[in-house]
């Protein structure tokens, strides 16, 4: 599925987010910025040890108290395609009263702001926060592509934001939250 908004087009795919040839594609982090398993892991173990010691300099240098839900930082991108990975925390879901929507929002607002701070003009997201971190996907498709539409509404820069979902159920999802959240 592909639409326009702005001046970017917003597509849908199924896919491995390891293997976009975007610009940046996001990992879904945790606030260690270590690594970790799902997206994190395998973007570190694709990505090789250079995206692993970017971070830990800036856990170093930035965030010695571990990268706050919400907040997005960037490094190279390895031996990836991509040429960045853009590092974000989503929220734990814990029920959806403790601020869940907010941060999940924020973590995908900050991310592309971050990318077109760096001139990047096209970005790959995965579906943050509905793997390990259990966030319910129907409530959290809506929320992503929200995000994505009122930024792209405001912000110029990009050209493609990409959603890349792991699973053909997980795609529908998307598609289903796309029909209701970015029709015209
Ligand atoms: N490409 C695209 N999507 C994927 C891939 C992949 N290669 N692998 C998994 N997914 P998760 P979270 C999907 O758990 O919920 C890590 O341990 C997956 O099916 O990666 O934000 C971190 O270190 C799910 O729909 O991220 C954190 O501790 C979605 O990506 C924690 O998990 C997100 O699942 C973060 O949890």
């Amino acid at each position: 599925m592909e639409l326009r908004i702005g001046g970017a087009k917003v597509v849908l795919v199924r896919g491995d987010i390891t293997e976009q040839d975007a610009e940046a594609i996001v990992n879904a982090a945790n606030p260690s910025l270590m690594g970790g398993g799902g997206v994190d892991g395998a973007i570190h173990r694709k990505g090789g040890p250079k995206i692993l010691e970017e971070c830990k300099r800036i856990r170093a240098m930035e965030w010695p108290e571990g990268l706050p839900t919400g907040k997005a930082v960037i490094t190279s991108g390895g031996d990836l395609k991509a040429r960045y990975v853009i590092h974000t925390v989503g929220p734990i879901w814990q029920g959806g009263g403790r601020g869940e929507p907010g941060l999940l929002r924020e973590a995908y607002l900050n991310s592309l702001k971050l990318a077109v701070s760096r001139g990047i003009r096209t970005i790959a997201f995965p579906s943050i926060s509905t793997g390990a971190y259990g966030y319910p996907i129907e409530e959290a498709s809506r929320i992503a592509l929200r995000a994505i539409k009122d930024f792209l509404e405001v912000e110029d820069g990009l050209d493609e934001v990409r959603l890349v979902l792991f699973t053909e159920g997980d795609l529908k999802v998307y598609e289903e939250a796309a029909r209701e959240v970015l029709k015209p």
